[in-house]
């Protein structure tokens, strides 16, 4: 039996992405090609400050990637951690799973891999994230949540500046797949790993139950392993809606004093049911809103999601 195929990924700037993965299982392309592929498009467009290349830079100034990928058919995984000097971090995370007995490379170790791999060496520092960077010492912001808006340091925010893409994609043989990559956070620490290379907290699949993947402040969502728990509310009956929503107020739940945090996730359903939820706080709707992009049939719509009031 053949299935309608479906894409969603996180934030406006998805939408191309979403348009690439679904134009891939359209045309009967895997769950997984089709999130691999759409999530290189993102990782290669310098104006995305938040993904790949052109991304913004750790508080030394260096970009380090995290990327990973999840495959419902087989539930194998694979990813990196804070590689840098590398593009399309998917792709390398792709052939961890695929080339080798593990899940996660991280590091200096990771860009040997991907090196040895077939990778070229690559500078992923542009020049205009070099000058935020600079800009960004200039002002001596905390190494924190530099994308999470805040009145003061409003200045160095765009709608660009922010957020990892994540993908979910169901193919007409009726597989998942669920992908993840980032820059991470703007000014982070050197060597911090977020949530989004993490398998069950940026992203998580179960061919049988539905994909799940995470946006936001991962220093937070890592604590609740979000994308595991909206696949885990899903299995005991939850539409991904439901289970969006009630993951991101257990989060809420958990961390009350943690609320100024952006976290959002996105889910999909062997059915083709999507699912789209975010904390209120955080991103700043209606200026920041929560948006996430899905193929609708033919096309692809940009839709503002759900806020989770605590
Ligand atoms: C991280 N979750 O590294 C990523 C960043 C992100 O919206 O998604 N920002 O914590």
């Amino acid at each position: 039996m053949t299935v309608t195929p479906r894409m969603i990924t996180t934030w406006r700037f998805g939408a191309e992405a979403c348009r690439v993965g679904y134009e891939i299982l359209r045309t009967g392309g895997s769950a997984l090609e089709a999130v691999e592929r759409a999530a290189n498009v993102t990782e290669e467009d310098p104006e995305v400050s938040s993904v790949g290349y052109g991304g913004l830079p750790n508080a030394e100034g260096v970009v380090e990637l995290d990327a990973a990928i999840m495959d419902g058919a087989s539930h194998r995984a694979g990813a990196v951690a804070a590689m840098t000097g590398i593009r399309k971090p998917i792709s390398a995370a792709r052939m961890v799973m695929e080339r080798t007995p593990h899940v996660l490379l991280a590091g200096h170790n990771a860009r040997r891999f991907a090196l040895q791999n077939g990778f070229p060496d690559a500078e992923l520092l542009t020049e205009k994230a070099r000058s935020r960077w600079k800009a960004w010492l200039e002002e001596r912001l905390a190494p924190d949540v530099a994308h999470f808006e805040e009145p003061d340091r409003r200045s160095l925010r765009d709608e660009k500046s922010h957020d990892t893409i994540g993908l979910c994609a169901l193919d007409t043989s009726g597989n998942l797949a669920a992908g993840c990559t980032t820059s991470g956070l703007f000014g982070k620490t050197p060597g911090r790993v977020g949530d989004s290379p993490i398998i069950g907290s940026g992203l998580y699949v179960d061919n049988e139950i539905g994909a799940a993947a995470a946006t936001g402040n991962g220093d937070e969502m890592m604590k609740v392993c979000l994308s595991y728990r909206v696949v885990m509310l899903m299995e005991m009956g939850r539409s991904p809606q439901q289970a969006c929503e009630e993951a991101i107020r257990y989060l809420l739940r958990k961390r009350p004093h943690h609320q100024q945090h952006g976290a959002a996730c996105i889910a999909l359903s062997p059915t083709g049911e999507i699912g789209a939820a975010a904390t209120r706080e955080g991103f700043h709707p209606p200026d920041r809103a929560w948006i996430y992009a899905v193929s609708q049939e033919e096309e692809i719509l940009v839709c503002e999601g759900v806020y989770v009031d605590p």
